[in-house]
């Protein structure tokens, strides 16, 4: 049986965009059930937690067991189809630490520049703290690229998981035009051109819900 992957609106979903771009990118059988936010069916079907143990998006579904949170769900996914994780120990290890500090930090970039993937709003110049995420996660992108990326256009030579994991960062990047050293933009021109990236692109553009309170004028309105 194929897996379900739960998601949300594909233009603002930055968590749901990585387990999709994992499977899709690799191939792997799947159908997506897409519940649009600030709707009553999302309240109903995943914040009550009805279809999704923690209230959020995404969720893999196999046969009886749910998978809850996009690293996990990376996990389980890599465990069963080969060539997600590099077989290089120390590449593993690096990406392993890249896709965790995504996971778990970047807080600033999230909340400044939150993804949306139809927008272009050009920052001329960020805030202090969204500088110091951008520039920390083209150190990081540079250091893979350098270090393990000999084999591909890609953070670790061929597309793997941080790349999924990043992948939000890229349409943040290229939505708020921020400003990319060369090996950065380099990899960027590639994400933006895998197959998988263009099919979320087109996917989020045929959308037609806005949501309010993720549109940049409403964030920059906050000021
Ligand atoms: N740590 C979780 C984050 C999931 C998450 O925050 N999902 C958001 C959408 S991108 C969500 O479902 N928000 C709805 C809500 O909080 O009610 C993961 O990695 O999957």
């Amino acid at each position: 049986m194929p897996y379900t992957l739960l998601i949300g609106n594909k233009n603002y979903s930055s968590w749901s965009l990585r387990p999709w771009l994992l499977l899709h990118a690799f191939g792997v059988p799947f159908t997506e059930e897409r519940y649009v936010f600030d709707t009553p069916e999302f309240a109903a079907e995943i914040q009550s937690r009805k279809r999704s143990p923690n209230g959020k998006v995404p969720v893999l579904v196999d046969a009886d067991l749910k998978v809850w949170d996009s690293l996990a769900i990376s996990e389980y996914l890599a465990e069963r189809h080969e060539g997600m994780w590099p077989t290089d120990a120390a590449a593993r290890a690096h990406e392993r630490c890249a896709c965790a500090e995504m996971h778990s930090g970047f807080q600033a970039v999230r909340n400044w520049m939150p993804m949306n993937v139809r927008r272009s709003y050009p920052i001329a110049v960020p805030r202090e703290d969204v500088q110091k995420d951008i520039e920390r996660i083209q150190a990081l992108w540079t250091e893979a690229r350098a270090s393990f990326g000999s084999g591909g256009a890609f953070l670790y030579g061929k597309f793997s998981v941080a790349d999924a994991y990043f992948a939000p960062v890229v349409f943040r990047f290229d939505t708020y035009a921020v400003k990319c050293s060369p090996v950065v933009a380099e990899y960027m021109t590639a994400m933006l051109a895998h197959p998988s990236m263009q099919q979320w692109i087109a996917d989020s553009k045929a959308e037609t819900e806005v949501v309010d309170h993720e549109e940049p004028e409403h964030i920059y309105a906050k000021k």
